[in-house]
């Protein structure tokens, strides 16, 4: 059997084939008809069959901790929701959910808080991540519109990637830019980010900015294209309207003050200002690093101002792109998700939008005001504003700023309630009632990524244990508490109500308008290809680009410039704090690693949590490549592995978002980062908090490696994660245990068990190894040393895979190193090969000098391609031998 569905993870919204075989087996891979991908799949897509076994899945409801029936789970959050409405008014409950539910799930929970509960207290994770491009779009457009398409992408002739690391974070439509840079040689990739990422690979010119200072850049570029003749006076003219005040605001600002301000050369500005204003052709697409800013609304804008000024944009190959990160941003906005939205691009502050949906409703109430954004409501959570939160799919105690802070309010708040798909995760720990929802491959709907193209998620699987689609859960609590108009039969019918409301009086009034969807019989539903909205009447068959017409959605039809006066960062560096924070993604996980952290194939390519310094800060700070790190803010702290590297700028330090209390002790970013937000967006400074850094260095540094689950210490610095077929546990420890050897028996968990112990020890030097075997085969082995200079996991974690440990191998195991016994290929580099940079930097040193002989070779970057930017370095940065004799 095969189904075609949409991958769960990042907004390229790739197209995806599962089949299951007779036995049940999954494999999944890329749907050649999908126009997202045409087949293709990233290494978190290609591994999506490993990670949806039910190993740590919630599979009933739970009431306090202990399994409940759903009956009264259910009755237990009507009541409570009920109780607290009527004693302290609708304004003393929440929902805080997520673009990572399907359209569907997303329409009913904003339907029953603004229309039926009659809050706005709705927000969604989307806060942290596209809120600023929406606030954006709508000043200049008046709408939240992405105007382009993909296809611009491979028509234009320069790629501006604006705080953007699409290489690791939109891999296939990475590829899809380099492989069309390929096609056509005069096109050009610029890189605007504070570090060389992946991303910088295979780009032309790469500008390492100042932390924060865009506006800077692209006002000194909009003051640049003004004096240059690439104005296009007569679209300026007709269709938009604020020219002149942006202008003054940025009043002849120069190439070289502007170089100044940035932290850059005035010729590597003055490049990429000459390319931009020479390049007709030309889009700029932008994510997290310019939305997550406490001036993130601004540096949108000042972009759009760019294309505006130019006329370019709504033609082919040309616009300002944002780039959509969860698998559903856009389908969140489309159905209202954010507390200051109503649903179907409506305004919450608009009365006659507020009339038009409760009249569609049948809504007893409507919201009357925006509601609280995600910080400020976490806020009124923890000062007993909110007494009831339901949580959706998000897992805001690992990825909300100030997240101690977060966690602390959920401790406090009376009613908790959570749905999820994962039994173990940080928020689930803090919940009252806990609700389990269907899961990819389980559940029924759609999603629509970052070119506004609405696909499918279809089942494959049966909905295992108790767990049920979000939808029909709130829907169920809806009934409960009293409401009529969420009887839905099926996702279907709630898709034909979002589709008609999207058209309800519209009149080509608003953006957003599905209404040709909204006949959709059940069976045209199930079958529905990939489309672009809109999709009317006129255009049936969906709409790859808007402004076409050169028309937008503001009372006059006209886009708006908007004057943007640079401001800096919220918190500022200082002598206690000297360095600024940067916080991002790795290219193998996803968000809080409930999903991607399952396969030891992801977790290959970066096991630990790890913070990314200069060298001279690395040196200033007296930390050691490898050694350990506690980063100190005002607002928490945390420990990681330190990797200093030239790829960052001086004065900053990268630390990836992931790492959470399930994986980690003490590796959860999110502790330091500080919630300053945009005044407009409400969106949080994510990539900017000032830090100190100082070497932590505990006495002992120890791995274990076991077929079996390892015991997770309380406190201290500690990683843990499956490597292979085992589980491996790093750690560090301050006290020495009385006994190493009953230390690590009991570790293993293997206290009192008769096995076969093979232990070295070298006291005076503190290295201690020891290994357990049982009928020939390893179960678990422990190496501790005073210092990090262990051995390779990646050779021990191959010696599981020995049925009978040979004479060799026991030997190696004594001796702490391969010798015979299987090579030690280094750290992973290609995770759909299991690849490591040992056996690459090998071929390269034998003369392999391209990515596509490595791939020849070692296989290593020919499925997904995501590791081809890893590779390029790895050829850049190692020596070759021919080129040695020859200099
Ligand atoms: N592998 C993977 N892919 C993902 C996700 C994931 O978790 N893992 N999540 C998805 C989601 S929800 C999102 S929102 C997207 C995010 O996708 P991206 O926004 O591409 O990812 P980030 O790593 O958050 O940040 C992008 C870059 O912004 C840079 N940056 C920091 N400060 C500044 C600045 O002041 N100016 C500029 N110009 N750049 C700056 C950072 O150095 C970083 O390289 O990824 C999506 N794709
Ligand atoms: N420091 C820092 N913090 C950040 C960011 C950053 O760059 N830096 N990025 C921000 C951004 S852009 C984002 S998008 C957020 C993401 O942050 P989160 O949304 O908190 O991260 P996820 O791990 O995606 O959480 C999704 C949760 O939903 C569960 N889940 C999965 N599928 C389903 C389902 O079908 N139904 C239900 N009910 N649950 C499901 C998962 O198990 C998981 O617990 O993080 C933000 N936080
Ligand atoms: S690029 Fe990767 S994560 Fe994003 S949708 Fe495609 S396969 Fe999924
Ligand atoms: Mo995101």
């Amino acid at each position: 059997m095969s189904v075609k569905t949409t991958c769960p993870y990042c907004g390229v919204g790739c197209g995806v084939i599962a089949s299951k075989d007779a036995a049940g087996a999954v494999t999944v891979e890329g749907d050649k008809q999908h126009p997202a991908n045409f087949g293709r799949l990233c290494s978190k897509g290609s591994a999506l069959a490993e990670t949806i076994d039910l190993d740590g899945r919630l599979l009933e409801p739970m009431m306090d901790g202990a399994p409940a029936a759903w009956d009264d789970a259910l009755d237990r959050v009507a009541d409570g929701f009920n109780r607290i409405i009527r004693e302290y008014g609708p304004d003393a409950v929440a929902f805080y959910v997520s673009g990572q539910l399907l359209t569907e799930d997303y329409y009913v929970i904003n339907k029953l808080a603004k229309g039926f509960v009659g809050t706005a207290n709705i927000d969604t994770n989307s806060r942290l991540c596209m809120a600023s491009s929406v606030a954006g779009h709508k000043r200049a457009f008046g709408s939240d519109t992405v105007p382009g398409c993909y296809e611009d992408l491979e028509q234009a002739e320069l790629l501006v990637l604006v705080g953007s690391n699409a290489a690791w974070c939109h891999p296939i439509l990475h590829q899809r830019m380099l492989a069309a840079k390929e096609k056509n040689p005069a096109c050009k990739i610029v890189v605007i980010d504070p570090r060389r990422t992946a991303t910088c690979e295979g780009a032309d010119l790469h500008l390492p900015l100042r932390s924060g200072s865009d506006s800077v850049l692209f006002n000194g570029l909009f003051a640049f294209l003004a004096g240059s003749n690439a104005v296009d006076r007569g679209f300026v003219g007709n269709c938009t309207t604020g020219v002149v005040d942006a202008l003054k605001q940025v009043g002849g600002q120069t190439v070289a003050q502007t170089a100044a301000t940035c932290g850059l050369t005035e010729g590597a500005v003055g490049l990429f200002f000459d390319w931009f204003t020479r390049t007709e052709r030309v889009v700029t697409l932008y994510s997290q690093g310019i939305n997550q800013s406490s001036s993130g609304v601004d540096k949108v804008n000042a972009i759009i101002n760019c294309h505006l000024l130019t006329g370019r944009i709504g033609r082919p190959g040309m616009g300002p792109f944002s780039l959509t990160g969860q698998p559903n941003a856009m389908g969140g906005r489309e159905v209202g998700g954010l507390a200051n939205q109503l649903a179907a691009h409506m305004e919450i502050d608009n009365p006659a939008h507020r009339a038009l949906v409760q009249r569609f409703w049948r809504a007893p109430v409507i919201a009357e005001k925006a509601g609280l954004k995600a910080v400020d409501m976490f806020d009124a959570i923890a000062d007993g504003r909110i007494k009831a939160v339901w949580i959706i799919s998000t897992n805001p105690v690992v990825s909300l700023p100030d997240a101690d802070r977060a966690r602390a309010a959920l401790d406090a708040c009376e009613l908790v309630v959570v749905t999820d798909c994962m039994r173990d995760t940080d928020t689930t720990r803090h919940a009252d009632v806990l609700l389990p929802a269907l899961a990819w491959g389980e559940k029924d709907g759609t999603v629509t990524n970052s070119e506004r193209r609405i696909s499918r998620q279809r089942p494959f699987l049966a909905a295992p244990g108790e767990a049920r689609a979000d939808w029909r859960i709130i829907c169920d609590v809806a009934a409960r508490m009293g409401y009529s108009g969420f009887d839905y039969a099926s996702a279907a019918e709630v898709f034909r109500e979002h589709a008609e409301l999207s058209g309800f009086e519209n009149d080509g009034r608003r953006d957003f308008d599905i209404s040709a969807l909204a006949a959709l019989d059940d069976g045209a539903y199930e079958v529905l290809a990939p489309v672009q909205w809109p999709v009317t009447s006129e255009h049936p068959a969906g709409t790859p680009r808007m402004f076409e017409s050169q028309q937008f959605f503001t009372p006059d039809r006209k886009a708006r410039f908007v004057p943007v006066a640079p401001r800096a960062a919220r918190n500022a560096t200082s002598r206690d704090f000297p360095l600024v924070l940067n916080t991002g993604r790795v290219r193998d996980q996803w968000h809080t690693m409930t999903r991607t952290g399952k396969t030891g194939r992801l977790l290959s390519h970066v096991f630990e949590p790890y913070a990314e310094f200069h060298p001279e800060d690395a040196r200033q700070a007296g930390l050691q490549n490898e050694g350990l790190v506690r980063l100190t803010s005002s607002w928490g702290e945390m420990i990681a592995r330190v990797v200093v590297s030239a790829d960052q700028r001086r004065g900053c330090v990268f630390v990836p978002m992931h790492w959470n209390a399930e994986f980690a002790g003490e590796g959860r970013v999110n502790a330091l980062v500080n919630p300053a937000t945009d005044p407009l967006s409400g969106q949080p400074e994510s990539k900017h908090t000032p830090v100190k850094a100082d070497p932590y260095a505990p006495k002992w540094h120890a791995f274990i490696l076991s077929r079996d689950a390892i015991r997770r210490p309380a406190s201290g610095y500690w990683v843990y994660g499956k490597a292979g077929d085992c589980t491996r546990l790093e750690l560090a420890l301050d006290t020495r245990p009385e006994s190493w050897r009953d230390w690590a028996r009991a570790q293993l968990g293997l206290d009192g068990v008769e096995i076969e112990w093979i232990a070295y020890r070298d006291p005076a030097a503190g290295r201690f190894r020891y290994a357990a075997v049982r009928d020939g085969r390893l179960e678990g082995c422990v190496f501790i040393a005073p210092d990090h200079t262990l051995p390779s996991r990646a050779w021990l974690t191959g010696l599981f895979a020995e049925q009978q440990l040979s004479a060799n191998a026991r030997m190696s195991l004594l001796a702490g190193r391969p010798f015979g016994a299987g090579e030690d290929v280094g750290p992973i580099v290609c995770s759909c090969f299991s690849v490591g940079r040992h056996q690459i930097t090998a071929e390269i040193r034998k003369g392999a000098d391209s990515v596509d002989a490595i791939g020849r070779c070692l296989k290593a970057g020919t499925n997904c391609g995501g590791c081809k930017p890893e590779i390029g370095k790895l050829i850049g940065t190692t020596t070759q031998p021919r080129q040695a004799i020859a200099s």
